[in-house]
């Protein structure tokens, strides 16, 4: 293996590289782009432009068309890949305790005092909305962009790339409750509540952020059957139901395998203790974290989302979708995934209907 800290020869600061930085003069060329191409607005009235196939949230659009042009993979870069509500806080976390391991101790980790969102930025949004919340001494980011919307340096690259996906209708619950808890009822915005039928039509029809959530997961699927070596394929119930076997293999694949010493000596459990769903959730800087703000340039203006760290910590469970959908939904939600995936060798790790 090779060295960590040649690999990494980072120091844990907060640091700003210039590929990273937001150019304000693009703004007009993105716009042009935006009046050139089909406009939706989401379930709760956010804009959505479809794009390369995906319906794309204004609040990733201009980070992605700027990361295809600009963003320039570190040396070992790892990207973790997901749609929405489908692991990546839990990933993001792992992940960065995986890498960082060698070069922080057990009581000084960041994601101890730091949002993991903070820790692991994503490349079409962070990087530019909070440059000064990057740690790119590590080579981790993550995307909620599609596969094929991938910006080439990384396509081409030798990147690794780990995706993450979840049964839809979990995913779905918890989209639908995150949007809520950034409504008035948290006083961080005034975003009506949309009903979760409601909101269950829009997410049949693709019409979120990242686009129709199953053609996400295929794009990524597909490539990983081409390229294995390059993407890891994991789901967030086989991540819950065997933790240990999942965070050794997401070790091994990005190239920080554990060590028998170090699997002796408990680093393996003590990861997954620090990154659990009960110990994050539980960290101050997750519960009575600070409101932040997201901005989505839109042909008219701006997009504004407004939440608090501690909307990314619901229930952390498998299944918890019984508890709000009805038999009907849930079926509409398993057929699709049953259509959709028929062929492709691809299963998810869907619960029961009833
Ligand atoms: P994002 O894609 O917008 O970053 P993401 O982290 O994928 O969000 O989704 C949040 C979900 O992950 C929440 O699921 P729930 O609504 O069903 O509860 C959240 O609770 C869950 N989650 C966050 N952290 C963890 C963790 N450490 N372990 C397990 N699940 C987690």
């Amino acid at each position: 293996m090779e060295s960590s800290s040649s690999k990494m020869n980072h120091s844990l600061k907060c640091n700003e590289k210039e590929e990273y930085r937001f150019d304000p003069t693009n703004h007009n060329k993105f716009k042009e782009i935006m009046s050139t191409i089909p406009r939706r607005k989401d379930a709760w009235g956010f804009d959505l432009y479809l794009y390369e196939g995906f319906w794309c949230g204004s609040f990733q659009f201009e980070g992605m068309l700027s990361a295809q042009e600009h963003f320039k993979p570190q040396p070992n870069q790892v990207i973790l890949s997901s749609t929405p509500k489908s692991g990546t806080t839990w990933l993001k976390a792992l992940t960065f305790a995986i890498m960082t391991r060698f070069h922080v101790g057990e009581s000084t980790n960041p994601l101890l005092t730091r949002f993991v969102h903070d820790c692991v930025p994503f490349i079409e949004m962070n990087i530019r909305s909070s440059p000064q919340n990057l740690n790119l001494d590590v080579p981790l980011v993550a995307t909620h962009i599609p596969y094929t919307s991938l910006p080439k340096s990384i396509t081409n690259s030798s990147c690794k790339i780990v995706y993450i996906c979840r049964d839809p209708k979990d995913a779905f619950v918890s989209l639908w409750h995150f949007k809520h808890k950034m409504s008035g009822k948290e006083e961080v915005s005034a975003m009506e509540d949309v009903p979760l039928e409601d909101a269950l039509e829009f997410f049949c029809q693709g019409l979120n952020a990242c686009g129709l959530y199953w053609d996400h997961l295929l794009g990524y699927w597909r490539a990983s059957l081409e390229s294995p070596e390059m993407i890891l394929f994991l789901k967030y119930e086989d991540l819950k139901n065997e933790t240990v076997f999942w965070v050794k293999k997401i070790a091994q694949f990005i190239g920080y395998p554990f060590s028998l010493e170090e699997e002796n000596k408990g680093v393996v459990q003590k990861i997954i203790d620090l990154c659990s769903f009960e110990h994050l959730s539980s960290l101050e800087v997750n519960t009575s974290g600070m409101v932040r703000s997201e901005h989505g340039i839109t042909q008219d203006g701006v997009n504004t989302h407004k939440f608090k760290n501690n909307a990314f910590f619901r229930k952390g469970k498998v299944g918890d979708w019984k508890n709000h959908l009805t038999p009907e939904m849930a079926k509409r939600l398993d057929q699709i995934t049953e259509q959709k995936l028929a062929g492709s060798g691809l299963t998810l790790n869907v619960s029961p209907n009833g």
